[in-house]
């Protein structure tokens, strides 16, 4: 992978082939350049202070104190933060240029310094979003599906049809499991009219949709997607809750047949508030390859459906009871601190779930001590369950696993991914729903742009579900009553079918596993500023904490 930086940077061990007189004249240009500055603080901790300048104007006179200065000035996610901040994406015109420097000194006049490069750096502070974007994707994170599934293809018979609804509720959805409903969606005139970037285009070019938080036209994100050496670590999604009504009722076949059956006609109960006071829950997600959401559980405590138009989605799940290694949510589950990326963890926790065991979980239930997640990929037209409270992790995969280097970028269409999804309440999760909003925390609540309404929602929902639905919430305030955790999947039916369940039952809480490896350093997540689901920042401070950086001093 080539650096697209103004100067070299090298991650910190290739010093040891450096020869000694090599070494030192780097440690001294290194003490010469930063002064106290760099004796006081490890790279890491400079280029996390200067995430906390917010004036371009601040970070640049810090660049024309010395040669280092201006490298450490130059990290480009710094200028991410600072370009979104002041500009926007509106007028970010990713075809021009290639840094997110670039395009802010682009809107300065006069603004460019020049300074010689050191010609080469040492810092695996600097070097991180390299490092990220330089992990291969390895064969054993995307061979396994384990996620059961159910073939829709054959569907047109109505009886086919009847039995994949009476699976999916009875196995599935009641009992709060994940399932791959293949080929749901296939029939969607959307994975036609949006095969390619040019269709895709002449549609909604010139329409603006939410971007980490920020407004830009199509048009824009595509060239952003298909930026070449795009460095970003953490690589935006459009990922907008409120993009164009038609591109649901004229392109998809959400609010018909099969598809209704299983997702709307017994749940989305959400819907009684009505669609300018219920939360958000209509997504539409674009993004490109490599790009995903880290792990998270879903908004409300409600499930998702989540169909593939374009591209594919490799798809990690663990039960509620079950936090993955490497995510660490506080008490009330409402901050996450995790890998900022989906393939940061997988390069550092993938291989943790397999096969380890955990010394103080003391196999209580005679269960066997692995994580019981579950994995798969979905295609265009394939429809993903989201249960709720399930943890996952999802990243856009490119084409083809990459052989050698511009693999990625031979097939454009491909590597912009598209998806449809939508969060719902039914009546198996409603005891969870109305749990979480008895919590009354703001944070826990999501899904509205003006946060005091979080507050209200729980009122609101039980009493409008009071008036239309007084049977439905009488069952699930019972359930609530009489155990307060999250509904848990039962073990035993993964494997077999219990027909005669009618509602997902609590099995007792279990303990926490320990993760092994802990975050070198702790980011907690930031606040509703994105559009997403996910509360992560829309920046990608490098206080995404990241492992394999193993120079001891930090
Ligand atoms: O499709 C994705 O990238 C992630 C979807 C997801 O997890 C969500 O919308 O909550
Ligand atoms: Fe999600």
């Amino acid at each position: 992978m080539t650096s697209t930086l103004p100067y070299e940077v090298k991650p910190l061990g290739m010093l040891f082939f450096l020869s000694d007189a090599e070494k030192r004249a780097m440690r001294i240009g290194r003490e010469r350049s930063l002064g106290d500055l760099g004796k006081t603080f490890p790279d890491r901790v400079l280029a996390t202070l200067l995430e906390h300048v917010d004036d371009a104007k601040t970070l640049m006179n810090f660049s024309l104190a010395s040669k280092m200065c201006f490298q450490f000035a130059s990290f480009d996610s710094l200028w991410k933060k600072l370009y979104l901040t002041k500009f926007g994406l509106e007028k970010a015109d990713f075809s021009e240029k290639t840094s997110w420097k670039e395009l802010y000194l682009g809107e300065v006049k006069g603004a460019e310094t020049k300074m010689n490069t050191v010609g080469c750096l040492y810092s695996d502070a600097l070097y991180l979003p390299n490092q990220i974007n330089g992990i291969e994707i390895n064969e054993r994170w995307i061979e396994r599906f384990t996620v059961p599934e159910i073939d829709c293809s054959g569907m047109a018979e109505t009886s086919t049809s009847d039995s994949i609804a009476r699976v999916f509720c009875e196995e599935f959805e009641k009992n709060n499991l994940p399932v791959v409903l293949r080929g749901l969606a296939k029939e969607w005139k959307a994975i036609k009219k949006w095969e390619t970037n040019e269709t895709l285009l002449k549609e909604y070019g010139e329409e603006t949709f939410l971007v980490g938080g920020y407004r830009t036209s199509l048009k824009n994100y595509i060239s952003y997607c298909l930026r070449e050496n795009n460095m970003d670590d953490n690589k935006l999604l459009l990922f907008d809750p409120k993009a164009k009504m038609e591109m649901w009722t004229e392109n998809t076949g959400v609010s018909e047949g099969l598809f209704h059956e299983l997702f709307s006609k017994n749940g989305d109960y959400f819907k009684v508030l009505g669609e300018q006071k219920r939360p958000h829950y209509k997504w539409v997600i674009f993004g490109p390859s490599r790009s995903g959401s880290t792990f998270h559980v879903d908004p409300n405590g409600t499930s998702a459906w989540n169909a593939v138009i374009r591209g594919r989605k490799k798809w990690i799940m663990f039960p509620p009871d079950e936090v993955p290694p490497g995510v660490f949510p506080s008490e009330d589950n409402a901050n996450v601190v995790c890998p900022l990326t989906p393939l940061e963890w997988y390069e550092n926790f993938y291989d943790t779930c397999y096969g380890n065991k955990f010394d103080e979980d003391d196999n209580d239930d005679g269960e066997t001590n692995a994580y019981h997640f579950q994995e798969t990929i979905c295609e265009a037209g394939d429809v993903l369950f989201v249960p709720s409270q399930w943890w996952h992790c999802v990243v856009n995969l490119p084409s083809a696993p990459p052989t050698d280097e511009g693999a990625e970028g031979e097939d454009q269409d491909k590597n912009v991914h598209l998806a449809l999804t939508a969060n719902f309440v039914s009546r198996s999760n409603l005891p969870t729903v109305l749990k979480i909003l008895d919590t009354k925390n703001s944070n826990l609540v999501s899904g509205y742009d003006d946060k005091t309404q979080r507050h209200s929602l729980g009122e609101a929902f039980e009493e409008r579900m009071r008036e239309l639905y007084p049977e439905i919430l009488r069952e699930a305030r019972e359930k609530t009553g009489a155990n307060t955790s999250p509904i848990r999947p039962d073990r035993a039916s993964q494997t077999s079918v219990e027909k005669d369940k009618d509602v997902a039952r609590p099995t007792p809480p279990r303990p926490r596993r320990r993760p092994t490896k802990k975050p070198r350093v702790a980011s907690a997540l930031h606040g509703d500023a994105s559009s997403s689901k996910v509360h992560v920042s829309p920046f990608s401070p490098s206080s995404s904490f990241s492992f394999g950086f193993g120079d001891g001093r930090f």
